[in-house]
């Protein structure tokens, strides 16, 4: 399993980044909220440049925000392998999925526990990743909602039977009890569980999870 570590709840974030550089994290996971789509605000970029310029580990960054194409403009200078956005927050998805394309980035569309998962189907064919949350955007640390494994497992079959490779992803809520709920997946998004204790024990653990 890929895990993408979450360091939202994290209290010294160039601590919690300089320390995940010598994990085995797949990626390091941005929250991005701009305190309009989320009521939550995090950071600017000006806040974190400085620690994620030089960083070995790809960046995997989450926008819950309005102005999509303006976030995409700012956080394309930390070159992340994947900019995720909103299905809820634009009526311009195609628009979008071209424009992070344009700027050689893999592209992401996340739902929001309530969104049904089918309205997804007529981008999944243009997109590297879908992030299906799996608690209510907006901050770290809340309970994995039972619902979420219904769309990941659609999600699967609908990839298998369509030939399709995008990457299935989950965001929020993930422990090593809740990843058993989400093995359809090809990536778990985790920040509490992780970077409330042992890092490097954590990481493993959500990685090496198997179906047994
Ligand atoms: C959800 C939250 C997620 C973050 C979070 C997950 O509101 O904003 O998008 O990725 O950090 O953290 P946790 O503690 O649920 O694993
Ligand atoms: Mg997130």
């Amino acid at each position: 399993m890929k895990v993408s570590t979450s360091i939202l709840s994290s209290n010294d974030i160039g601590m919690c980044i300089s320390s995940l550089e010598k994990t085995k994290t797949d990626y390091i996971h941005l929250d991005i909220m701009d305190g309009k789509f989320v009521s939550n605000k995090t950071w600017h970029l000006d806040d974190l440049a400085g620690y994620l310029e030089n960083i070995e580990k790809p960046l995997d960054v989450h926008l819950m925000v309005e102005d999509i194409i303006n976030y995409v403009n700012e956080f394309s200078f930390l070159n992340p392998e994947y900019i995720t956005f909103h299905l809820e927050a634009t009526n311009d998805i195609n628009g979008i999925i071209n424009y992070i394309k344009k700027q050689g980035i893999k592209v992401g569309i996340s739902i929001k526990p309530n969104t049904n998962v089918e309205l997804l189907y007529p981008y999944l064919k243009d997109i590297d990743l879908v992030l299906v949350m799996s608690v209510e955007p907006g901050m770290g640390g809340q309970k994995f909602i039972p619902s979420s494994k219904d769309k990941i497992d659609k999600l699967k079959e609908y990839k298998i039977n369509n030939n399709l490779d995008y990457i299935i992803s989950v965001d929020g809520g993930i422990n090593n009890e809740t990843i058993k709920l989400v093995s359809n997946s090809d990536m778990v998004v985790s920040g509490n569980f992780i970077t409330s204790g042992d890092m490097k024990k954590n990481i493993e653990l959500l990685k090496d999870y198997s179906v047994e």
